[in-house]
């Protein structure tokens, strides 16, 4: 793919990121054959972009991991993108809907390595052998397509919809949990939206971890020890509105929560 073209259509998505505005999906006019190659690329130029303003990566997320945002979403394969440090909301905060397009919050489990993890042969053993903490997280997405409306090429140019992360700080060891059977509830205003358990992400959450090291590796890339990593939406992803209390209860890991202003 052209580089100049790469640029261009990384700076479609980005400005309307930073502008707070929809925009039609890449595939529809502006570029109708966009392969997943491609379109990493174009990821890839936004990262770069965000960087060269001063932005820095807070972790890696998977996306499209559970059946509930595969049906959601009508696109099929789990994809990876960026969270950002302009982006890490703290426990109990208030987002402002001024600062979004249309969000929406998924409810996560979330890991933090304690050694690196280099593909292409990453097993979900291996990841949690080197799991340091598992946390509560809920991801808030705000795709800056029309309604959400987008092929797998277009959500990886727009960096995974990434757009706020709660990170819990409820903190446990892998091995004082079973993850896959970790049962979670994401409420508004006291009434549960939406419900899951751990095993709706590729049969178990770590799975998703190692997928993450394992398409990272095509690019020569690792996950990094430290870094909060998000795998992915448990549930369907639910829309959120001005005056919203948003709370993730999970068994075992606790509650987080947000407010809407
Ligand atoms: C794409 C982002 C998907 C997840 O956890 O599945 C994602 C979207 O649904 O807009 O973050
Ligand atoms: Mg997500």
């Amino acid at each position: 793919m052209d580089q100049n073209l790469v640029k261009e259509l990384a700076a479609y998505t980005h400005t309307a990121e930073k502008e707070k505005r929809e925009i039609v999906k890449i595939t529809a006019e502006l570029y109708k054959g966009l392969t997943i190659e491609d379109a990493y690329l174009i990821q890839e130029e936004v990262v770069k972009q965000k960087l060269a303003e001063g932005r820095k990566i807070i972790g890696p997320k998977m996306g499209i991991t559970s059946e509930a945002k595969m049906k959601q979403m009508h696109v099929e394969d789990p994809i990876y993108g960026y969270v950002f440090d302009n982006m890490v909301v703290n426990e109990g905060d208030s987002i402002s809907m001024d600062d979004y397009i249309h969000p929406k919050a998924e409810p996560e489990i979330g890991f933090i390595l304690s050694k690196d993890l280099e593909g292409p042969d990453v097993t979900a053993l291996d990841v949690l052998r080197a799991t340091e903490y598992v946390f509560p997280a809920i991801e808030i997405i705000d795709s800056r397509y029309e309604n959400f409306n987008f092929t797998l090429p277009d959500v990886i140019a727009d960096n995974t919809s990434a757009a706020g992360a709660v990170f819990g700080t409820n903190l446990k060891r892998p091995d004082s949990l079973e993850l896959e059977v970790v049962g979670v509830t994401l409420s508004i205003n006291g009434e549960i939206q939406a419900l899951g358990a751990g095993a709706a992400v590729l049969g178990h959450p770590a799975n998703s971890v190692a997928r993450l090291a394992n398409m990272l590796s095509k690019k020569g890339e690792k996950v990094k020890a430290g870094q909060p990593i998000l795998s992915g939406g448990i549930t369907a992803a639910v829309k959120l509105s001005r005056g919203d209390f948003v709370s993730a209860k999970y068994g075992g890991l606790g509650d987080i929560s947000f407010f809407v202003k």
